[in-house]
């Protein structure tokens, strides 16, 4: 059987990830797409090189011309600018929305049938303008956040309270902003609710309500580190999950902007839920029970990618 195609739309510090992960577990061959030549052929030239080391067969190809996009299975896009410190991620919509027009048109015509995942800040307003750039199937256009931010969550609780980041399952739904929405009545430490987590002593409501907090804060967090860009590790990790549950049919459930026609009372916008993912692309979304204090801070979060939306459809009006 033919190997998949993975198609990465921007070759930057997550793209370049991106490919490297993908050759190294020979997820598929790689294409990086960018509009700076030279970068996607040389990062894609030097990954090609190290797998005479890793040793796995796979091809990578770096691009400046969206027909070598053709075929795509997966296209990741990352194309676009990310935050410097003292920049929120909406401060991205003038710039990113004009790549958004020109990604969504180029998968449109050369990757049609491809599961795409957008990563561009900010990403549930940049998501739900590509699959309209696009107009690709809404089950096959997803954006990644959820996966990063339930990552942060889960991290920041390990490390808190000693246990194993693999017996660690944390759940953050929402909008990708700081009022991103961790829920942790069913974020679990060793099989326990947070809640349960906090009785048990295995840590304070104080060290929760911290932890809560740093993982909104989470992207801030690593820009005001490195000064110059913004996470690029755990972004490329998470999307590859999603690629992966996508392309060998894991049915995986993760925290993923998907499409929501009335799951969770919301409609017409793409927010963060958990959606299961195989070879159909987003086959199931999982509607989690919610009392009153989550459906109020779901409704803040929702409000605010809302008003991105329409910030979308005021800087194009053929979005509106
Ligand atoms: P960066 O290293 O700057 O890479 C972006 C690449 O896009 C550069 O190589 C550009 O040349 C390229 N590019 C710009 N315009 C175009 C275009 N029209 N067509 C093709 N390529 C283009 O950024 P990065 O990789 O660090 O981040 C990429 C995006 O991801 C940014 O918008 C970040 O804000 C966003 N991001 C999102 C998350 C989420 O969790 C959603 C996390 C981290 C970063």
């Amino acid at each position: 059987m033919a190997r998949a195609k993975i198609a990465l739309i921007g070759a930057g510090m997550i793209g370049g990830t991106l490919a490297h992960i993908a050759a190294r577990e020979a997820l598929g061959d790689v294409v990086l797409f960018d509009i700076a030549e030279g970068t996607p052929q040389g990062k894609g030239l030097d990954i090609a090189e190290a797998s005479a080391v890793f040793g796995q067969d796979v091809a990578l190809k770096g691009a400046n011309d969206y027909a070598d996009i053709a075929g795509a299975d997966v296209c990741i896009v990352t194309a676009g600018v990310p935050r410097k410190p003292g920049m929120s991620r909406d401060d991205l919509i003038g710039i990113n929305l004009k790549v958004m027009k020109a990604v969504g048109e180029g998968i449109k015509q050369y990757a049609p049938n491809a599961f795409v995942i957008c990563i561009t800040n900010p990403l549930d307003a940049m998501v739900w303008a590509l699959q309209k750039f696009s107009g690709l199937p809404k089950e096959k256009v997803v954006g990644m956040a959820g996966v990063l931010d339930s990552a942060r969550f889960a991290y920041f609780l390990a490390e808190k309270t000693g246990v194993s980041i693999q017996d660690i399952h944390a759940w953050t739904l929402g909008g990708h902003g700081d009022d991103m929405v961790p829920m942790v009545r069913h974020s679990t430490v060793g099989g326990l609710p947070l809640p349960d987590a906090v009785a048990a002593g295995l840590l304070t409501q104080a060290d929760l309500d911290a932890i809560v907090e740093r993982t909104r804060k989470g992207g801030g967090e690593i820009v005001a580190l490195l000064k110059t860009g913004s996470a690029f590790y755990a972004p490329a990790e998470s999307a590859i999950a999603m690629a992966r549950s996508y392309l060998l049919d894991q049915k995986r459930v993760l925290p993923s902007a998907v499409y929501v026609s009335g799951e969770y009372g919301l409609n017409d916008l793409y927010v963060g839920v958990p959606a299961m993912i195989g070879a159909n692309g987003v086959e199931k979304i999982i509607e989690f029970t919610t009392n009153d204090e989550e459906k109020a801070m779901l409704a803040t979060s929702v409000a605010s990618v809302n008003g991105l939306i329409e910030a979308c459809k005021v800087a194009d009006p053929s979005l509106a």
